[in-house]
């Protein structure tokens, strides 16, 4: 796949100007409706990455888009020093939304999950009695929090990690989907774990999918243990695996939800905290903040982004063509398809390397044939198509991509 010199003059720009923490395809895009994207020169793809799941709703959404307009007009910002229109009308409707007393608004996912661990080690200090600096937070091996220090700090990928020491303490990793080491660390040091952090699937792992029954199962032993459960929804959240919440899959009621990515139906960084007075009135006025959270256009769009994933069905629309779409990858014969996991519409293919072929070079295959997607750990391929793709349009896509590994044999 081979750039054209119009693209070739943004990727030149990107390479001198910005920092090299990226190699993305070489793509250009520069417009975006609903499933599909296009480049600089017109090409059409179906986008399957969907910004990592910050675009459910799909690319410019007329009714999110309308919202953001209609704000931006109005006012945009007015940091938390005053009160303002939007805050509060938003704040009611989340709680009617998603069943919990209070919200904490911030903007990327990674604050969304410093916020839930700075929320959890007050609760473990205010209300469990744990002795002041000696919390634990419990997290999973694989994990995948963001790129603050603290999520740095619980993450156990080299590539993420290294270099960025000295880390946080506190943190205890444990394996994921692993029930047993979980009940072990709490048994040993039960007493001063404030929360155990927890991706309902990892995304970043590969598209991770832990056996059925252990969300519950680690739920219960944090009650057991009177640790806060804190689900990093981040990417899992907002309908992407056929459920509002992927933790609603197990009826799995966490004690602190993290959102970010398609709460706002990708148009801004917007980003919560979900919890229920107990745990969120711990922290008090001026102990936490930021000067975007909660800013009346991120409210405004996060309103109008929730409910177009209940006015469009996307939650039961996810997990219709999710189970076509692995139903549909695991029938292709082709040397390169491994396992084909994943729920809803978050799936993943593990590429087995064939013909000198990896995953990054079917990704380059598919995108010359019109679909975007991205490896991740060079033998997985990620496949999160919008929310709003239509049956026909999947199964357009799943030709394309058929097509591709047939040309690659
Ligand atoms: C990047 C991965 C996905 C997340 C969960 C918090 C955050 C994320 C479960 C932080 C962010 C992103 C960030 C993006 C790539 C991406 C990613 F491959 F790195 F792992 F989606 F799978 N919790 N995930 O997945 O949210 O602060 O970015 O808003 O390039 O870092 P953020």
């Amino acid at each position: 796949m081979k750039p054209t010199s119009r693209a070739n003059r943004f990727i030149e720009l990107e390479d001198r100007y910005g920092a090299h923490n990226y190699r993305p395809l070489p793509v250009v895009l520069a417009s975006g409706k609903g499933c599909y994207v296009k480049d600089v020169d017109g090409k059409a793809y179906f986008d399957f990455l969907s910004a990592y799941s910050a675009v459910n709703q799909g690319h410019c959404h007329p009714k999110i888009v309308a919202a953001l307009k209609a704000q931006a007009e109005t006012l945009c910002l007015t940091s938390r020093a005053f009160y303002n229109d939007c805050l509060g009308p938003y704040e009611e409707f989340m709680h009617h939304f998603f069943g919990y007393d209070k919200v904490l608004p911030m903007n990327t996912g990674a604050e969304g999950v410093e916020t839930a661990l700075k929320l959890a080690r007050k609760w473990g200090y205010l209300k469990k009695g744990i002795p002041r600096d000696e919390a634990i937070i419990v997290a999973c091996e694989g994990n995948f929090h963001g790129r603050t220090l603290a999520a740095v700090s619980l993450s156990t990928n080299p590539e993420a990690r290294d270099d960025y020491g000295p880390y946080l303490p506190g943190i205890e990793v444990i394996p994921y989907n692993n029930v047993e080491a979980l009940e072990s660390l709490l048994t040993e040091k039960g007493e001063r774990v404030a929360g155990f952090l927890v991706e309902p699937i990892q995304g970043e792992a590969g598209v991770y999918v832990p056996d059925d029954g252990y969300l519950k199962r680690c739920y219960e032993l944090c009650r057991k243990h009177n640790v806060l459960f804190i689900a990093d929804e981040v990417q899992t959240g907002i309908a992407r695996t056929g459920r509002m919440l992927c933790c609603d899959h197990e009826g799995v009621r966490p004690d602190i939800v993290v959102l970010g990515k398609a709460l706002s139906g990708g148009v801004l960084p917007v980003s919560a905290v979900l919890a229920d007075d107990e745990v969120m009135l711990t922290i008090q006025p001026g102990q936490h903040g930021s000067t975007f959270g909660g800013f009346p256009l991120a409210c405004k769009v996060a309103v109008a982004a929730l409910e177009v994933v209940k006015e469009e069905n996307l939650a039961e629309k996810a997990e219709r063509l999710g189970a076509i779409f692995r139903k549909e990858m695991r029938q292709i014969e082709s040397p390169f398809i491994g396992q084909v996991r994943g729920k809803g519409l978050l799936n993943a293919v593990v590429i087995i390397p064939h013909n000198g072929k990896e995953a990054w070079d079917v990704c380059l295959a598919m995108a010359e044939n019109g679909l975007l997607a991205k490896p991740t750990h060079q033998h997985i391929i990620r496949f999160a198509p919008p929310l709003v793709i239509s049956e026909e349009e999947l199964r357009e896509a799943i030709g394309i991509i058929y097509h591709t590994l047939q040309s690659l044999e």
